[in-house]
């Protein structure tokens, strides 16, 4: 339940919510959970709003930050009191590759001039997901990263890492705590402009030598994480994939990917 750093890793079960939601709504907390929603992507919006209405933060203060290259498309969900859709329309890519990973960069920027302007804390994540279970303020801390779910269960040398010296993602085979999820970060917004201004640059010095880490940004913030210990982790409650063959499954999946087949939405034309 704890790592090495006295970081709690967070689990059903491990904490009282009640009395979580009352230290958080006694600050008045500001949650902003970032989602890029680019191309078909789009079509994975409706869902997750309406989930995260249903799930994300209940009882407090949050920012939809929704980047988008089709402002126009963002469905319109009934919103509870509190919260707010904010578009932040951004240029999109050919390649999902580059998609993915300039989202450190778009996060950097708009916390630097916005963020920290509205909000406390930021939850960055994927948008082909849903939430099925509670995802409160429970995982709030300073720097949170999350298990990924098919490696919670191996050994660090099976972890797929970035194993090339050459790459800014590097981490040598006798290094690494846990192998996180790129779907699922967050922190203070101090931290999390950081984290993406680190990651950022690392994806650019990697670009300059023709290099792209084996799994984008995703390598990226594992090199991060190493060296700068996430202050709580979430277990894989918090991003599950059911595609995943795992040993044991956790007792609930609050956040649930249902992008199945990757490759039949990405790199797609838009439909006419
Ligand atoms: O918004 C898009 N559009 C794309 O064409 C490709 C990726 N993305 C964003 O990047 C979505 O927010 C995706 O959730 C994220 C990359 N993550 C995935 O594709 C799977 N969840 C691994």
């Amino acid at each position: 339940m704890m790592t090495p750093w006295f970081a709690p890793i967070i689990w059903e079960g491990t904490y009282n919510l009640k009395i979580l939601n009352e230290q958080f709504r006694l600050r008045n907390v500001s949650i902003g959970l970032t989602v890029f929603a680019i191309k078909k992507y789009m079509t994975f919006l409706k869902g997750f709003l309406q989930t995260a209405e249903r799930y994300f933060m209940t009882g407090h203060r949050v920012n939809y930050y929704i980047f988008t290259d089709r402002v126009e498309a963002i469905p319109k969900v009934k919103l509870r009191k509190g919260r707010k859709i904010v578009p932040l329309k951004i240029q999109n890519y050919l390649r999902w590759q580059d998609i993915s990973m300039r989202r450190m960069e778009t996060i950097r920027n708009f916390s630097q001039q916005q963020f920290i302007h509205e909000v406390e804390y930021l939850v960055c994540v994927d948008v082909d997901m849903i939430f099925r279970h509670p995802v409160g303020v429970e995982i709030l801390s300073e720097l949170f990263g999350t298990l990924h779910p098919a490696f919670y269960f191996a050994e660090r040398d099976i972890f797929t890492y970035e194993r090339r010296p050459d790459s800014q993602a590097y981490i040598p085979p006798e290094e690494g705590d846990f192998y996180y999820a790129g779907g699922f970060f967050g922190g203070t917004v101090a931290e999390v402009c950081k984290l993406t201004e680190m990651c950022h640059k690392a994806i650019m010095m990697d670009k300059e030598k023709n290099l792209e880490a084996v799994w984008h940004d995703e390598s990226h913030l594992n090199k991060y994480f190493l060296y700068h210990k996430p202050t709580k982790i979430l277990s894989p409650e918090y991003l599950w994939d059911d595609n995943i063959i795992s040993p044991k499954k956790p007792k609930i999946k609050r956040f649930l990917t249902v992008g199945k087949n990757h490759s039949a939405i990405r790199n797609k034309r838009r439909a006419v």
